[in-house]
C-alpha cells in the first residue's frame, strides 16, 4: 500500500490521505512542515501533522476569509493578515484594485520561502506586488506594538495548538480590535465547530465583551473534515453586516473579479447558523 498522511489534530478521528508524492518535509524547533501530492486534492501543506492547506479545496477558505469582509466594508484600503505565510490569503486580498496596502505578518519565514517553491498557485505572484508589506513578527506581538490602522483584519490561523495558540486569547483580539478603523471588520479562523466546539465558544465569549457587532459565519472545506468551518466577525458597528445582496453584488462586479465559490447570496446564507452552532455561542 501507498505511503499515506494521517491526520493527528483530532484524538478519536482522523482523515487520511494517500501520499503520491513527497515534494517537502523539514522538521525545526518552531513547526514540522511538509508538502506532498496528493491525486485527489493537489499538493497538501502540513503544519505539525494537520492539513493547513489542499490546492484542490483552498479557494473556498481563502474566498471566504477575505471577500466576505472586504465587500461588507464598503471601501477597504488597508488590510491586515496574521498568518498566512503560503500566500493564499494575501493573493485574494490582492485581487481587489482599491486596496491600498496588505501587510502580512508571518511567524515563520520557511513558511513563505518554501510555499513559493512548492505551492506557487497559492500565492500567485501575491509576494512580488508592491502593496505587499511582509513582516516576520510573532502575530501576538506586532498587533500588541502597532499603532497603524486597518479597515480589514483577517486572522489566518493554525489550530489553537503550538505557536498558534495565542492566537485565540481574548487579549490578542482585543489588541488586534484596537488597530481596526471604526468601521472595520475582524475575521478569524475559528476551526471546525462539530468537532471543536471549544474553539468557537472560547472566541465567540471574547467577541462579545470585545464588539458591537459579532458572530459567526461558515463554510464547508473538504480537507478541514468534520462539517463546515466557522469564521469568526467581528466590528464596531454593524453597517458591514447589514448590507444587502444587491449592493453585494454591485460592488463585486463593481471589482471584475471572478470567483469560484464566494456569491453574494452565499455571503448572506453563511450567517445563518445550524442549531448546534447557534447554541455554541453566548
Ligand atoms: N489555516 C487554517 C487551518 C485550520 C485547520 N484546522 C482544522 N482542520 N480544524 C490555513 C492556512 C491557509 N492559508
Amino acid at each position: 500500500m501507498r505511503e499515506r498522511f494521517i491526520e493527528v489534530l483530532h484524538e478519536d478521528y482522523a482523515q487520511s490521505l494517500s501520499i503520491d508524492n513527497i515534494l517537502y518535509d523539514n522538521k525545526s524547533k518552531l513547526q514540522h512542515i511538509q508538502v506532498f501530492e496528493n491525486r485527489r486534492f493537489g499538493r497538501v501543506l502540513t503544519l505539525d501533522g494537520v492539513v493547513q492547506t489542499t490546492e484542490g479545496d483552498e479557494y473556498i477558505y481563502h474566498e471566504m476569509l477575505t471577500h466576505v469582509p472586504i465587500l461588507a466594508h464598503s471601501c477597504a484600503r488597508h488590510v491586515l493578515i496574521i498568518g498566512g505565510g503560503d500566500g493564499g490569503m494575501a493573493r485574494e486580498v490582492l485581487r481587489h484594485k482599491l486596496v491600498e496596502s496588505v501587510t502580512m505578518v508571518e511567524i515563520d519565514e520557511r513558511v513563505i520561502s518554501f510555499s513559493k517553491t512548492y505551492l506557487p498557485s497559492l500565492s500567485n505572484g501575491a509576494f512580488d506586488d508592491p502593496r505587499l508589506n511582509l513582516v516576520i513578527a510573532d502575530g501576538a506581538d506586532f498587533v500588541g506594538k502597532a499603532d497603524s490602522k486597518y479597515d480589514v483584519i483577517i486572522i489566518d490561523s493554525t489550530d489553537p495548538v503550538g505557536p498558534g495558540e495565542v492566537l485565540f486569547s481574548k487579549s490578542f483580539y482585543g489588541s488586534a480590535k484596537s488597530l481596526l478603523n471604526p468601521d472595520g471588520v475582524l475575521v478569524t479562523q475559528n476551526g471546525v465547530p462539530f468537532m471543536q466546539p471549544d474553539e468557537l465558544k472560547g472566541t465567540m465569549r471574547a467577541f462579545q465583551q470585545l464588539f458591537t457587532d459579532w458572530g459567526c459565519y461558515i463554510a464547508t472545506i473538504p480537507t478541514y473534515a468534520g462539517g463546515p468551518m466557522a469564521f469568526g466577525w467581528g466590528s464596531l458597528s454593524s453597517s458591514a453586516r447589514d448590507v444587502s445582496i444587491e449592493v453585494l453584488a454591485d460592488r463585486l462586479a463593481a471589482t471584475g473579479i471572478d470567483l469560484r465559490y464566494y456569491t453574494p447570496s452565499i455571503h448572506k446564507a453563511a450567517f445563518s447558523l445550524p442549531r448546534y452552532i447557534e447554541k455554541l455561542l453566548p
